[in-house]
């Protein structure tokens, strides 16, 4: 009996091409991986992972298992799994459980068969799992001695979760270290979005008006890469730091209601329900691109586009063509779910490689640290970090100064004056 679901085994060959091209480009993670494999910190346990499964996903879940542990995979979006590298990783004898265009029931069913393994750490990306868990599989929580969480949403909710005494085990939150959300969240999701546009529209960014709902990291990197592209970019924010943070970036700053009318595309990153609502469908341009590159489908509300539609049509994949009254047309990507991973790759090998070299790191000073650890969201321990990041410059080439003796002793002496 298979112990895997996947769209197409067949696949798997493409699928390996894929893994290969991201091996190349991860030297954190495969160096880290050449020296687990001697070592096999993590022997004997079972890892549930719930993320994307990406080309670079699949370089990590290879790692945890040279690492020595057992591993039943699912993703963590009904939208982004590849189903080539989810042919490679089963036809390996991972127990993966994903396919692109899960229904509700397909995906939470794929995290349970994850739970079936019983683990002794969770992996997650959006706390789906960790939320399972603790919902629906109380009794398999004993044995897990503690998890890790990839994104801010997730991250969130589970603080939420420990602040209110409801986490049975400690989490590690991965996308809190500078490594992580530095680059990732920046550089990654600022590249990945504009692919996942470019990728459903082959539109022209350059002179287009592009409004990015939301100035945290991630909104910040879309604003960025939108600006390179000749872009003129508008940002919404409810925060006054980060709105004057985008002012000062070079953005025009306004309410949603006043860049609805003016928009070419719309991007929500805010993690947040209902930034783009029905009264701003109403305001905008024929034409309009709208997506979302936050973590949940929640950012758009689709109810509302469907509402207006006389008709909808899918033009291009996961571009999908609402026609509103009087004629004008507005383009929804990849149905309103994160448009980096539902119509393109996510964030390239190079940020993922500091990412998920954070999250081994992390399941393996789970395993060695624990017992220590109370029931709330901890902090990568900075040595990990500075470590990654150390690591990511010498594969680079790069080398860096140290401070001297008399240097460490000059920052510490407060007597030092002008
Ligand atoms: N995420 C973005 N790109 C990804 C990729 N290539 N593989 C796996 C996951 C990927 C999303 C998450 O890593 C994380 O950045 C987030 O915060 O959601």
């Amino acid at each position: 009996m298979e112990n895997y679901k996947v769209k197409d085994i067949e696949l798997a060959e493409k699928g390996r091409l894929l893994i290969d091209w991201a091996e190349s480009r991860m030297p954190v993670l495969m160096h880290l991986r050449k020296k687990y494999q001697e070592t096999k910190p993590l022997k004997g346990l079972t890892v549930a992972g719930c993320l994307h499964v990406t080309k670079e996903t699949a370089v990590l879940v290879e790692t945890i298992v040279a690492a020595g542990a057992e591993v039943a995979w699912s993703g963590c979006n009904p939208l982004s799994t590849n189903d080539k590298v989810a042919a490679a990783l089963a036809a390996n004898g991972i127990p993966v459980f994903a396919w692109h265009g899960m229904n509700k029931e397909e995906f939470y069913w794929a995290i349970d068969k994850t739970i079936e393994a019983n683990p002794d750490l969770t992996l997650d990306d959006g706390a789906d799992l960790i939320f399972q868990m603790h919902s629906k599989h109380k009794e398999k929580s004993t044995k897990v001695i503690g998890g890790t969480e990839e994104t801010t949403t997730g991250v969130h909710r589970l603080r939420a979760m420990g602040e209110s005494g409801k986490l049975l085990y400690p989490i590690i939150a991965v996308n809190d270290t500078p490594t992580k959300w530095q680059f990732d969240n920046v550089y990654g999701t600022g590249q990945s979005t504009l692919d996942g546009i470019l990728r459903a529209t082959s539109i022209l960014i350059a002179g287009k008006i592009v409004v990015v709902a939301g100035y945290g990291h991630c909104g910040r990197g879309v604003a960025m890469r939108s600006q390179g592209l000749g872009a003129k970019v508008i940002v919404t924010e409810v925060d006054p730091v980060q709105a004057l943070k985008a002012t000062l970036e070079g953005h025009n700053v306004m309410t949603m209601d006043q860049a609805a009318p003016q928009g070419d595309i719309f991007v929500t990153a805010t993690g947040i329900k209902d930034i783009i609502t029905g009264k701003h469908f109403e305001q905008m341009k024929d034409g309009a691109v709208v997506c979302n590159t936050g973590h949940y489908d929640v950012e758009i509300n689709i109810g509302d586009l469907e509402s207006l539609a006389k008709s909808v049509r899918e033009v291009r994949p996961n571009n999908e063509e609402y026609l509103l009254e009087g004629d004008r047309r507005i383009f929804l990507l990849a149905k309103g779910r994160l448009v980096n991973l539902a119509a393109a790759e996510g964030h390239p090998s190079e940020v993922m490689d500091m990412s998920f070299a954070n999250q081994l790191q992390a399941l393996i000073y789970l395993n060695e640290n624990s017992s220590k650890l109370d029931n709330r969201v901890h902090d990568v321990p900075e040595e990990i970090d500075t470590e990654i990041a150390t690591l990511k410059l010498n594969t680079m080439g790069m080398e860096i100064d140290e401070l001297t003796p008399e240097q460490i002793t000059y920052l510490s002496d407060y007597s030092a004056g002008t």
